[in-house]
């Protein structure tokens, strides 16, 4: 198994450190082929008043009551945890020494799926959570800014393993911006704590 070393420095100077080839190659194909038959759901939320559609779809696994609202509207039901997503998150949680019990999935079904900016910084993920992202599918653009600053781009592999550690999510905003560009579907799974509930 590969081991990552979290003391080494981190990504530009950035609270987060990338792992381009986290996963082999046949590993995060199995894997690709495994989220494709999860149960992704398209959510809806509620932006200043305004009830819209999520533009990307969503799942979410996890422990027994490990319940997820974000943005204050959507609110995610962790269903239990697959083999393949339980047996990853023992390995994720190996490698980084953090601990993560719900992992939210997000599928961008092409360019004009995305996430705008923000910090994942719900109460209910405790304070200054790490938060481990790996990416599977299409490559897509990933955008990290000091609040206030200027973001840094990072373009997201099949395989790789993005690592936002305890603080990043308090100085720093990130976002997967829509393109123009023609590309296919992209999985993103991104392994969180959850300061309630217990397997
Ligand atoms: O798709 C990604 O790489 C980022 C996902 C993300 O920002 C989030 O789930 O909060």
């Amino acid at each position: 198994m590969q081991q990552l070393n979290l003391f080494e420095e981190p990504t530009l100077d950035l609270p987060v450190t990338y792992y381009p080839n986290f996963l082999s190659i046949e590993e995060a194909n199995e894997l690709y082929q495994h989220c494709e038959q999860l149960e992704w759901q398209q959510n809806q939320i509620k932006i200043v008043g305004k009830i819209m559609s999520v533009p990307r779809l969503e799942c979410i696994y996890g422990d027994k009551g490990c319940e997820y609202l974000y943005s204050n509207s959507v609110l995610l039901k962790p269903l239990p945890w697959t083999e393949k997503l339980a047996q990853l998150r023992d390995r994720i949680i190996t490698i980084t020494g953090y601990k993560f019990n719900i992992v939210l999935g997000n599928q961008y079904r092409n360019g004009q799926d995305s996430m705008g900016w923000h910090a994942d910084n719900e109460k209910s993920m405790g304070v200054a959570p790490a938060i481990a992202s790996l990416s599977l599918g299409s490559v897509r653009k990933f955008q990290l800014k000091p609040i206030g600053g200027k973001p840094t781009d990072f373009w997201l592999e099949h395989g790789s393993l993005l690592i936002m550690h305890p603080g990043c999510q308090s100085t720093h905003l990130h976002q997967v911006p829509k393109t123009k560009k023609m590309v296919s579907t992209r999985i993103n799974l991104t392994f969180r704590p959850h300061a309630g509930g217990g397997r």
